[in-house]
């Protein structure tokens, strides 16, 4: 204990020649006083955490910079591509059996399961080398739009490092605090992650097996339904296309009114299914698209309408390429 008391020591003696490292800022020291009160955070433990802890320019800078502002037309190639299917599909030949049962156990299409891991990480091959208790510190403080959000993440992760008993230090990941494989940030890690391969940890930072049974855990808690659809094709009415195209997320409206206002889709299910019309600029122009509960679903692990259909595009390349084998 002494240890960290002294090394707390040093830190607070170097704060006023490094304006950048956090352990002094007095917004950080109310938080933490709240952590200790309310969440019943240890405290040394707490202010341990925070000793290396800086201010992170580059997390900042990519914020700024994020390829959700893209057009459709250079945003698909970078997913929906043969290298990334390929290395998908090799994915899957070596965790076949981890896939098979956690398709078997959540309900989730294996390929579902491993599109998301390669639009992720590439199939854990990038997972970001922030540490987690940086960007997410840099986030609460620094980034203002989104402090409140970043501030809960950054609380979530402390809780997950006492829970895991292990160092906040030791997650890494993006600059948005997404850790490892699976790419969860920490309240979803708190929450999904499961331990798949039961050796008593969930790893999903490391460990393929836990990052696929905590992926399907994740879709199947957020509502998959087995065997439905994901997203279709559409071919919008003449004359006023754009008519019954919605912006957000949510289905919006039932395939029973998108086809009694014209729109054509390549679907026999139920009238009465939610469903929501979006368009995307494509290479060729505009492309059209009728969205399903199992498409919202995805944009719950991301909040947009181009990943989840990057995560749909490229499980439908993996598919085509087991078929072939
Ligand atoms: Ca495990």
């Amino acid at each position: 204990m002494m240890r960290w008391i002294f090394a707390a020591m040093m830190a607070a003696a170097t704060v006023s020649v490094q304006a950048d490292n956090y352990s002094e800022d007095p917004r950080l020291r109310r938080l933490m006083t709240d952590w200790v009160l309310d969440y019943r955070m240890p405290k040394g433990w707490l202010q341990r955490q925070f000793i290396n802890v800086e201010k992170q320019d580059g997390v900042l800078e990519r914020f700024n910079r994020q390829a959700e502002s893209m057009p459709w037309f250079r945003y698909r190639p970078i997913f929906d591509n043969d290298e990334r299917a390929l290395l998908g599909a090799a994915f899957w030949q070596e965790h076949a059996e981890t896939l098979a049962r956690a398709q078997a156990e959540y309900g989730v299409p294996a390929a579902v399961i491993v599109a998301v891991i390669g639009v992720e990480t590439k199939y854990g091959t990038i997972t970001g080398s922030f540490r987690a208790i940086d960007a997410l510190t840099t986030l609460a403080l620094d980034y203002p739009r989104r402090s409140e959000f970043f501030t809960n993440e950054l609380r979530e992760l402390l809780l997950l490092a006492l829970e895991e008993n292990r160092e906040a230090s030791s997650f890494t990941g993006s600059y948005a605090g997404a850790m490892g494989i699976a790419q969860f940030m920490p309240s979803s890690y708190r929450a999904y992650a499961v331990d798949f391969d039961g050796d008593g940890d969930r790893d999903i930072l490391t460990d393929p097996v836990d990052a696929i049974g905590s992926v399907a855990a994740y879709l199947a808690r957020h509502g998959w339904r087995v065997g439905e659809p994901v997203v279709v094709s559409a071919r919008p009415p003449q004359g006023d296309p754009d008519r019954l195209v919605s912006q957000g997320l949510a289905l919006d409206t039932t395939l029973q009114t998108l086809r009694t206002a014209g729109v054509k889709f390549d679907l026999l299910r139920g009238d009465t299914a939610r469903a929501k019309l979006f368009k995307l600029d494509g290479a060729d122009g505009p492309e059209y698209y009728v969205a399903l509960n199992n498409f919202y679903v995805i944009t719950r692990y991301n909040r947009s309408l181009m990943y989840a259909l990057s995560v749909h595009n490229l499980s439908r390349r993996i598919e085509r390429l087991r078929v072939v084998e």
